[in-house]
């Protein structure tokens, strides 16, 4: 084989993507509410056991790629974009100015904003430490992104709890931390009440995200249902302006069939916000991007919040792979991360208009003629043969999902 020059490498990578076909032009990928990360397109591919393989990217380089790329809408961390140091001071609403030029010369809009209490060494112990100083701290720091969220036309914040926990046992107590937790939402909500009214705009909708491990070895509130709990606790002081932001594999790292988690999220009214991506029961954060694992789940997925009427954002919260080039990531990975997704949804269409699975979901409804109501083996008997449809709409789904109820067979 050919050594392929390093000066060639984008050309072939350039030809192939176009002969795979199926690419949505920006202006069709626009009309879809997907929002791309700060933090995805600028992962550079560190890991515990990884050192970074791609160099940084500036928030206006992945604004603007986004624009090119069709992702109408963008979401970030505060410390994303402004160092720690800089927060609340002026250096910040320099930075959030430039933000919102590089917003609007990509015609791209900030959709959601979230605080980072994970990675710096304030919070070692979580934000709702036992110190009084750190918990101050990360009221004022969710207040402080409140802000940012109006500042940058925000209607979303994601709170992302993943160091509120412990990794040994005893020296934690769950039920005052979790007080704790709830008086910095609380914190956060109140100063959107005012912050909002007098910009004279909506409140923001706060968005819980699950996910049952890492970084803390325990986490307290670990899944979409825990959360759900802890809304309903009486804790928080405004629970109508809390719900939730499930992602995809964190409810499939824990067991769950995430569309039956979605399913509870839907029925409680919570599902405000979800961050789409994919990956593997019982492993950890790998964050790959949708559709590549699961594609028939994904389907599903889909179908159920298409069914639904779900209006809220798509987050591509994945990690591009460990790649060595910001090129890629850009040219490959956020396409057709994009691209996958909108066929997916448009698939859910099919699915929910599909004469076969609707005359079958019917039948299953009709059910058999009236029996006995009180012998089980009469009304058995009367149901005799409609449960072989649960199959057949699940075969069905999969030739949906492979285009075979469009006529594509293999001949042999
Ligand atoms: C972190 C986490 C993601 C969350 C982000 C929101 S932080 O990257 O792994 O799943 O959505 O804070
Ligand atoms: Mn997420
Ligand atoms: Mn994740």
């Amino acid at each position: 084989m050919k050594p392929i020059p390093a000066s060639e490498q984008r050309k072939v990578v350039e030809r192939l993507m176009k002969a795979c076909g199926g690419a949505y032009p920006p202006e069709v990928r626009r009309r879809y509410f997907i929002s791309g990360p700060q933090w995805a397109a600028a992962y550079e591919g560190q890991a515990l056991f990884h050192a970074p393989t791609r160099a940084p990217v500036s928030f206006e380089e992945v604004i603007r790629r986004y624009g090119e790329i069709g992702i109408g809408w963008w979401s970030t961390h505060d410390t994303d974009v402004i160092p720690t140091r800089a927060l609340g001071t002026d250096e910040q609403w320099e930075i959030l100015e430039r933000i919102r030029k590089a917003l609007a010369e990509a015609g791209v809009a900030c959709s959601m904003v979230t605080t980072e209490t994970f990675f710096h060494r304030v919070w070692a112990a979580g934000p709702a430490a036992e110190s009084p100083q750190v918990r101050d701290y990360a009221a004022w720091r969710l207040k402080n992104t409140v802000k940012i969220g109006h500042e940058l036309g925000a209607s979303y914040a994601v709170y992302w709890p993943g160091s509120l926990g412990y990794l040994v046992q005893g020296a934690v107590e769950e039920t005052q931390t979790l007080r704790w937790y709830a008086e910095a939402l609380n914190a956060a909500c109140r100063a959107d009440i005012e912050i909002a009214a007098k910009r004279g705009r909506p409140t923001l909708k706060h968005c819980l995200e699950a996910k049952p491990f890492e970084p803390q070895g325990e986490i307290l509130l670990p899944t979409s249902d825990a959360m759900l709990a802890f809304i309903d606790s009486g804790l928080l002081e405004h629970p109508e302006m809390v719900g939730l932001n499930p992602e995809y594999l964190h409810e499939l790292m824990w067991g769950a069939a995430p569309r039956a988690a979605l399913a509870r999220v839907l029925l409680r009214g919570k599902l405000w916000h979800f961050d789409i991506n994919d990956g593997y029961r019982l492993k950890h954060d790998v964050d790959i991007a949708v559709g590549l694992v699961n594609p028939l789940d994904w389907l599903n997925v889909l179908v159920l919040l298409r069914s639904h009427g779900y209006n809220g954002p798509f987050n591509l919260d994945y990690k591009p792979p460990r790649t060595t080039s910001n090129w890629g990531v850009f040219a490959v990975s956020f396409p057709t991360a994009v691209d996958r997704f909108i066929t997916l949804w448009e698939m859910a269409g099919d699915v929910i208009s599909d004469p076969v699975i609707q005359e079958a979901t019917e039948a299953l409804k009709a059910g058999g003629e009236p029996a006995g109501a009180l012998d089980a083996e009469a009304i058995a008997e009367a149901n005799k043969e409609l449960l072989n449809l649960h199959e057949l709409i699940a075969h069905r789904l999969v030739q949906i999902l492979w285009g075979q109820h469009r006529g594509r067979h293999y001949v042999l």
